[in-house]
């Protein structure tokens, strides 16, 4: 017997030199500056929070993954660093894909970390606790998509997600760890040297000179120019060249929806009160991290003032993407520049230096009529004070607590609730404005205004549709669980779109009608936040001034005229049944 103890306390003490799977997951996100994970426990990832939050990282649990997921893409948008979105395996997974798919779409970097099942049953269809084939699943909605299978690979395969997400056009990045990769013990010294500190994860592209050239010929020759600021443009971070370009050239500029604040809505170049103007009117039109896709009418069509749906208007296109394969997607491309925005436009800067003239005041003049003639008429609308209140009404309050603390994020969704804050609520500062994207998708709204506080610091100001927010709802407790300093405002209508549906048969309630005068602000009393019932401005104003001032989670039931909005916001063009009605 007195043999044996010492052996089992020296297996003891071997068994303690080792390290695991998790530990090497952790010590490889640290290392490469990444403090942040949002998640959702469960098997076989559990401990990996425990321990992740042990190490210090900052582990926020959330009340659904798909919530989780979007925090992460907003997280990876505002900060150029993957944002990492933790999930259990089949269900849990699935649960975060649609925020994986999300992030592809609109280019933010993300990394989807799924624990998944035993690999030999899974790929024998055994029936495995929760199997799933995931990596196959999730290639297809993915930039990149890697599984680790041995804990030795586990800094190769965090190196190289974190390159996929972040490096040339950024995206949603598809990680996965089976079960038993976790509990593999190494040496710590023999970990530690596979672990990889990745350098230069998302390079500089320099523009060619002749793409610089021809790009700067092209604007020169522009009568009637216009500059179009993408949300990549935001990405970015070169707030201060881009800012430079647009005041040194003169051009009129339309901000993308997250691209608006990158010069104040405020600035006189900002063409945005004009849109309908200066798209059609322009004969040269210099895209800045934006895409040609459906939100531009797809750079063709009446829109742009061609003839018909599919015509060319005549517009001639610089287009500036990190993306190679961007240009000519939609219409042809006469000077695309391809490289890093902040690159691209610093040579552009040098090349205009010299002789370059405004454009013609005949232009420039013309879309200033236009725009002070739109702003004038919207600042009719906003003076009034119907009752019950409507969208104008309750977002001029919206817009002066905006104006009053330009500091603060501004989260937005839903249909009318989104399309008007767009064009009322002013933006003053860059990347304050995180919404629906390119998808236009419901259920961003919670997760974001999360990412959004904890990421910034700052207060969260959210403008839902009743809809909208209903997709992420359950997450004010977990607003409330951190006590994040966000002013959730529901719009609430009774519905989608509008309250005012029937079911023809008269059986039940139409699909597109809620409960009505539902109360959203008991949800938030619920967990310990700040619920308000808002019937008219004032009272709006009051409970966002106290909000903000107060840094309480906050929920105001902003009751709005159910009769108020249109039928899928500013697209009903694109709802096939509406436009057989017409
Ligand atoms: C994930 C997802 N499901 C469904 C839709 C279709 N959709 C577009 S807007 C919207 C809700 C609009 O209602 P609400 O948020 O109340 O805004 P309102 O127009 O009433 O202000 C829905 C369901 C979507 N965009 N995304
Ligand atoms: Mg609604």
């Amino acid at each position: 017997m007195g043999t044996v103890e010492p052996q089992i306390a020296n297996a003891g003490d071997a068994q303690a030199k080792l390290t695991d799977g998790f530990q090497l997951v952790i010590d490889a996100l640290k290392l490469n500056g990444i403090d942040t994970i949002y998640g959702l426990p469960g098997i076989p990832i559990t401990d990996l929070t425990r321990r992740a939050q042990g190490e210090g990282m900052r582990v926020l649990a959330f009340r659904h993954e798909q919530s989780a997921g979007y925090a992460a893409s907003i997280a990876g948008f505002l900060t150029r660093k993957p944002g990492i979105c933790l999930t259990v395996s089949a269900p849990g997974f699935l649960n975060g894909l649609n925020a994986l798919a999300h992030a592809t779409v609109n280019c933010f970097p993300m990394i989807l970390i799924s624990g998944s099942s035993e690999r030999e049953i899974v790929d024998l269809q055994q029936g495995d606790y929760e199997e799933m084939d995931q990596l196959a699943i999730a290639k297809p909605v993915a930039k990149a998509a890697y599984r680790v299978l041995h804990a030795e690979d586990i800094g190769v395969g965090i190196a190289r997600a974190i390159r996929a997400a972040v490096s040339g056009r950024p995206g949603g990045v598809y990680l996965d760890l089976p079960a038993k990769l976790f509990a593999q013990s190494i040496d710590p010294e023999l970990g530690r040297k596979t672990l990889i500190k990745v350098v230069d994860a998302a390079p500089r592209q320099i523009p060619a000179p002749e793409a610089v050239q021809r790009a700067a010929e092209l604007l020169k020759s522009a009568k009637k120019p216009l500059i179009v600021l993408g949300k990549g443009a935001a990405y970015a971070q070169c707030d201060s060249e881009i800012r430079n370009l647009i005041e040194k050239t003169g051009i009129p500029y339309l901000p993308m929806s997250m691209a608006k604040g990158l010069l104040p809505d405020s600035h006189e170049q900002c063409a945005s009160a004009a849109r309908s103007f200066v798209l059609p009117g322009a004969d040269v039109v210099m895209l800045i991290g934006a895409r040609l896709n459906w939100l531009l009418s797809h750079g063709k069509g009446k829109t742009w003032g061609g003839k018909g749906a599919k015509d060319w208007g005549g517009q001639k296109f610089v287009q500036i993407d990190i993306s190679p394969q961007e240009a000519d997607s939609n219409v042809r491309i006469e000077a695309p520049l391809v490289g890093d925005i902040g690159s691209c436009i610093s040579s552009l800067l040098k090349e205009i230096d010299s002789g370059w003239l405004k454009p013609p005041a005949a232009w420039t003049n013309a879309v200033a009529e236009k725009k002070n003639g739109n702003v004038a008429k919207m600042a009719e609308t906003l003076a009034k004070n119907p009752s019950p209140m409507n969208f104008h009404s309750a977002l001029n309050v919206v817009r002066d607590i905006v104006k009053a603390n330009p500091e603060a994020m501004l989260v937005n969704e839903g249909a009318n609730a989104l399309d008007f804050t767009r064009s009322i609520v002013d933006m003053y500062r860059p990347r304050k404005r995180i919404d629906v994207g390119t998808w236009g998708i419901m259920g961003v709204g919670m997760g974001y205004c999360v990412a959004a506080a904890v990421v910034t610091g700052q207060p969260v100001i959210a403008i839902e549709g009743d809809s909208a927010f209903g997709f992420s709802g359950m997450e004010v407790e977990t607003i409330c669980r951190y006590g994040l300093p966000v002013c959730i405002v529901v719009m609430n209508n009774n519905g989608v779109y509008k309250g005012t549906d029937k079911d023809p048969t008269g059986r039940d309630p139409a699909p597109t009608v809620f409960v009505k005068g539902a109360r959203y602000d008991k949800l938030m009393e619920a967990f310990g936040g700040v619920g308000v019932n808002a019937t008219t401005p004032s009272e709006l104003r009051k409970a966002m001034e106290e909000a903000i001032r107060s840094k309480k989670p906050t929920l105001v039931n902003a009751v709005i005229d159910e009769t108020a909005g249109t039928e899928s916001g500013r697209i009903t063009s694109l709802n096939p049944s509406a436009a057989k009605k017409k």
